[in-house]
């Protein structure tokens, strides 16, 4: 068992919040905090009754960014000993949904961790950015990469040569995230958002994700291929047919998850 030291992590009613929690440092991902984010992840993979995850951070900060301390003295030879971005995968590799609960400050790593997640909610004063051109670096845990297929190129480009920030109202024009609330709302509203996802069957929410997912990762034909697959599988669950049966006898669905 891992002590938790910058997270917080809790669990009710199918739906599992982390919490990062390093207020000091406006939760900067440190390596630690990192490797508990990873250990809470392992843990749920394997939690059947936990069906969505909610990543969120304080008011002020998502997360600012990769631990700039950390990061200061390293050389070449250490990134190519010890594979630092390795760690940061296992978000983007989990299989059930996650959703980015975004307040404050979502920079660099903190911007990445979030284009890891599902869905991001953004409260209203929350401020993506990939600042790291103006440390002399640039973004290493996907952020030349998912900001494209979120914002376009011309506006990635902008945030990403710029190192500048772009408000909550912004994300949304452009899809990064899918809904802007008030501060005082953005709980209720992930919440919410969680509660409506969690109550789908579960392995049919992986095989969903799996096959929006292969769409970012593949060519449309590709991808179509998958999610004709996926689909097929489908009809190999009782799910399916429940919630099929449902419609048809005009009642809720009773998900089983198997
Ligand atoms: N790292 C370490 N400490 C940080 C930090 C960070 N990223 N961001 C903030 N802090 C610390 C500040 O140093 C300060 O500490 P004290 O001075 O109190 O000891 C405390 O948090 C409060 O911050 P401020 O005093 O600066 O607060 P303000 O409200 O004035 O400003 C700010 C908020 C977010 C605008 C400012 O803190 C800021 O600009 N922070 C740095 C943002 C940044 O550049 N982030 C990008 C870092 S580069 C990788 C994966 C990912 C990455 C790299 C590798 N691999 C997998 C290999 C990602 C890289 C990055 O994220």
């Amino acid at each position: 068992v891992m002590e938790l030291e910058n997270i917080i992590f809790k669990k009710d009613n199918k739906i599992a919040t982390i919490t990062l929690n390093r207020p000091k440092f406006l939760n900067a991902l440190c390596d630690q905090l990192i490797k508990e984010i990873n250990y809470i992840l392992d843990l749920l993979s394997n939690d059947d009754e936990v069906h969505v995850v909610i990543l969120k951070g304080s008011h002020k900060a998502f997360a600012a960014g990769a631990d700039i301390n950390e990061m200061k003295d390293l050389k070449l030879i250490s990134h190519i000993k010890k594979d630092f971005i390795k760690p940061w995968e296992k978000i983007s590799k989990f299989k059930k949904p996650i959703i980015a609960s975004v307040a404050g400050y979502a920079l660099g790593g903190g911007c990445e961790i979030a284009m890891m997640c599902d869905v991001i909610i953004a409260a209203d004063n929350a401020k993506f950015g990939q600042p790291e051109i103006k440390l002399g670096t640039i973004p290493a845990a996907g952020g030349t990469q998912r900001l494209v297929k979120s914002v376009g190129k011309s506006k990635a480009m902008e945030m990403v040569l710029s190192g500048s920030t772009i408000s909550a109202e912004e994300a949304l024009s452009y899809g990064l995230v899918s809904k802007v609330v008030p501060i005082e709302d953005l709980d209720k509203e992930t919440i919410n958002l969680a509660g409506i996802i969690a109550n789908n069957s579960l392995p049919i929410l992986i095989l969903a994700k799996e096959a929006i997912l292969r769409s970012f990762e593949s060519t449309l034909s590709e991808g179509m291929i998958n999610e004709r697959r996926l689909f097929q599988s489908t009809f190999e669950l009782e799910d399916r047919k429940e919630g099929m049966m449902a419609f048809i006898e005009k009642r809720s669905p009773k998900f089983k998850n198997n």
